[in-house]
């Protein structure tokens, strides 16, 4: 095992004072029965720790850093402007053109509001379509995950899914009740919640392409069928693309399959590595936010002019190459020497992909839902884990999450990731 020194002895230090020494639950490691590594610095594809040991990252900030760490752009852009005040709580003219660049980016959006997170995104979408319908109930999918939301963490995925507690203390069972959790990609579960609770559905939101169970795919036809019944029902469908969006496509999941949700909702990418989220959608329900209508929604922080500033950035950056092709290429490589490594090493394992989102399953079946994601073994999986970073490449330390690859990465990085693998898997196999 790699020596850690200065990474326990910070470890040491945060339990003492941050519940369990971090301050978020995924970045823990505490399943894997080991202390995380604490980052000293990013570049490019690149984590250095305190004891000096670099990485090859996969994780990406949790999906943030589709240019890598520290982008010289989004630098640029932060220092620039900086001299000008770090905030104002007062409009800017940074926050139109990024409300005008989302708008242009994904059609279905007609009218953004800026957020710190996407915890807080997917909090305001769901009191909206409330708000909007009238209706008490929201749909959501088993191991999809929309942030640490009262309503939202039933049968949740993520960090909850890793460390056992799915359903978190601490929401009362009265506003548990009012969140309905089915199966993903099970047509007849949503056609019977629709029968049964007929006129009170408020909404449906979905990670169109769930990443917080691992990453899975939709049947085909399968966000055509929420589009196409949610609209019959009167619900609203939101697409919750935190994950997924100016990743997927530039215009997420929707754009690339042709989909139209009434709200969609934003983070991670859209603040270049600051905390920045953002739900939009159609204008008329849009309109029914403060101050214009009677939903209540607000921020001190909101639309913050650094965060801004970064964002549109890595956007603007992401615009002027071929960011989208090169991420295509990359994940295409990976998982070609993916394949062959696990051809080789004879382990016949579920991978699954999408343009720069991945995910290793220790599992001979095909996940489609939460159900098949949980037959995968955990055993396996932290030998999978500990033998990769040991090589000095980091994946997300849960079977739970979505890997993702960088405009930074490099051929290089990718083949020396699946060489890694190859010995992960046999280190994985062994038992
Ligand atoms: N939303 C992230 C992806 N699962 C996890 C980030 C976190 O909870 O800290």
């Amino acid at each position: 095992m790699v020596a850690m020194a200065i990474s326990e002895e910070l470890f040491e230090r945060a339990c003492r004072v941050i519940p369990g020494g971090v301050n978020s639950p995924v970045r823990a490691f505490r399943r894997l029965e080991r202390a995380p590594f604490f980052v000293k610095k990013a570049e490019g594809c690149y984590l250095t720790d305190e004891d000096d040991r670099q990485y090859i990252d996969y994780v990406g900030t949790w999906g943030p850093a589709i240019l890598g760490h520290a982008p010289k752009p989004v630098l640029e852009a932060v220092q620039a402007a900086i001299p000008n005040g770090l905030g104002y709580g007062i409009p800017t003219r940074v926050e139109v053109t990024m409300a005008e660049t989302v708008c242009r980016w994904v059609p279905s959006i007609e009218k953004v509001r800026m957020t710190n997170s996407g915890t807080e995104a997917t909090m305001s979408a769901i009191r909206l379509a409330r708000g909007y319908t009238g209706r008490k109930y929201v749909v959501k999918f088993a191991g999809c995950y929309h942030g640490h939301v009262d309503s939202l963490l039933v049968a949740a995925g993520s960090g909850a899914l890793t460390h056992g507690e799915p359903d978190s203390a601490g929401v009362p069972a009265e506003f548990a009740s009012l969140t309905l959790s089915l199966p993903y990609n099970n047509r007849e579960a949503l056609e019977e919640a629709f029968a049964r609770y007929r006129g009170q559905i408020a909404a449906v939101i979905v990670e169109p392409y769930p990443g917080n169970a691992g990453f899975y795919l939709p049947r085909p036809g399968y966000l055509e069928f929420l589009r196409e019944i949610t609209a019959r029902e009167g619900a609203l469908l939101i697409f919750d693309e935190v994950m997924t969006g100016f990743r997927i496509s530039p215009a997420g999941v929707q754009g690339k399959l042709g989909i139209t949700p009434d709200l969609t909702t934003l983070g991670k990418i859209i603040g270049g590595g600051l905390p920045v989220g953002a739900f939009g959608g159609r204008r008329e329900i849009m309109d029914c936010v403060s101050p214009l209508g009677p939903v209540y929604q607000a921020g001190t922080l909101s639309g913050n002019p650094v965060a801004m500033a970064a964002g549109l950035a890595q956007l603007r950056a992401l615009e002027e190459g071929d960011a989208y092709g090169r991420l295509e290429y990359l994940g295409a490589r990976l998982e070609e020497g993916v394949r062959a490594a696990l051809r080789d090493v004879a382990l016949p394992l579920t991978f699954k992909r999408s343009g720069s989102m991945f995910c290793l399953f220790f599992t001979q079946e095909d996940v489609v839902d939460l159900d098949s994601a949980m037959t995968g073994d955990f055993g396996m999986f932290r030998r999978y884990f500990l033998s990769m970073l040991e090589q000095g490449v980091y994946v997300a330390p849960s079977p739970y999450e979505t890997g993702f690859i960088s405009t930074a990465h490099s051929e290089a990085d990718i083949d020396a990731t699946v060489a890694a693998m190859r010995v992960a898997l046999r280190a994985a196999a062994r038992g």
